[in-house]
């Protein structure tokens, strides 16, 4: 299904055409280890798309301003992300990977997935990384009192926000094509 985008896109030659062709900036958010990269790289490569890990993008960039002791992990230079982030998005068809989404302005944003996995999988899926109990223990309350979905329902349109089951392969397959109707609603809207 995401290879249709890319025919599609590659049929559309003039500039005009590629304007209204324009690929929306999609931010894909979610506990941490609930698949976020895994989605956000099959759908960049299936369709030529940009993807962005904020957390990879900070790190290259040296993004932070300071180490919170507490949860054991840097703190992030929010408005040079931001400005980071524009930069490379200008053109739209930007795929963006974060756990949080508060500090993005809604201007980023054109289409939002949340990811939702079942708790014990997002136990043991960040439990690899080494992650301390506290931090494990807080991502899943989020994920249990529904403040991962909540945060991006407060921050954007609720019509651009979507929710998507990410526990199994087969879920990931879905989810690709469904953000790919997604994507392909969103273009023909703004034709
Ligand atoms: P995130 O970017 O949200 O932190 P990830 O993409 O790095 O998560 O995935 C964490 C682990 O889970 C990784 O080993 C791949 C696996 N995974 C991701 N999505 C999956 C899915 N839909 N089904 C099964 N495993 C998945």
């Amino acid at each position: 299904m995401c290879a249709g985008w890319t025919r599609r896109v590659s049929r559309a030659s003039s500039p005009r055409a590629q304007r209204a062709m324009k690929f929306p900036n999609v931010l894909l958010t979610g506990t941490p280890g609930v698949g976020k990269t895994t989605l956000g790289k099959e759908l960049a490569a299936r369709a030529g798309l940009i993807h962005v890990n904020v957390g990879d993008l900070a790190k290259e960039g040296n993004l932070y301003e300071g180490y919170d002791e507490e949860y054991d992990c840097p703190i992030l230079d929010e408005d040079r992300v931001i400005d980071e982030l524009e930069d490379r998005m200008s053109e739209g068809g930007g795929i963006v990977d974060y756990h949080g989404c508060d500090f993005f302005p809604e201007r980023c944003f054109n289409l939002v997935f949340v990811l939702r996995g079942d708790n014990a999988l997002l136990y043991e899926r960040p439990e690899s990384r080494g992650y301390k109990e506290k931090k494990l223990q807080d991502n899943l309350q989020c994920e249990i009192f529904q403040t991962i979905y909540e945060e991006p329902a407060e921050s954007y349109q609720r019509e651009i926000v979507h929710q998507l089951p990410s526990n199994t392969p087969d879920d990931l397959e879905q989810d690709l094509e469904q953000i790919s109707q997604w994507v392909q609603q969103r273009i023909k809207d703004n034709n």
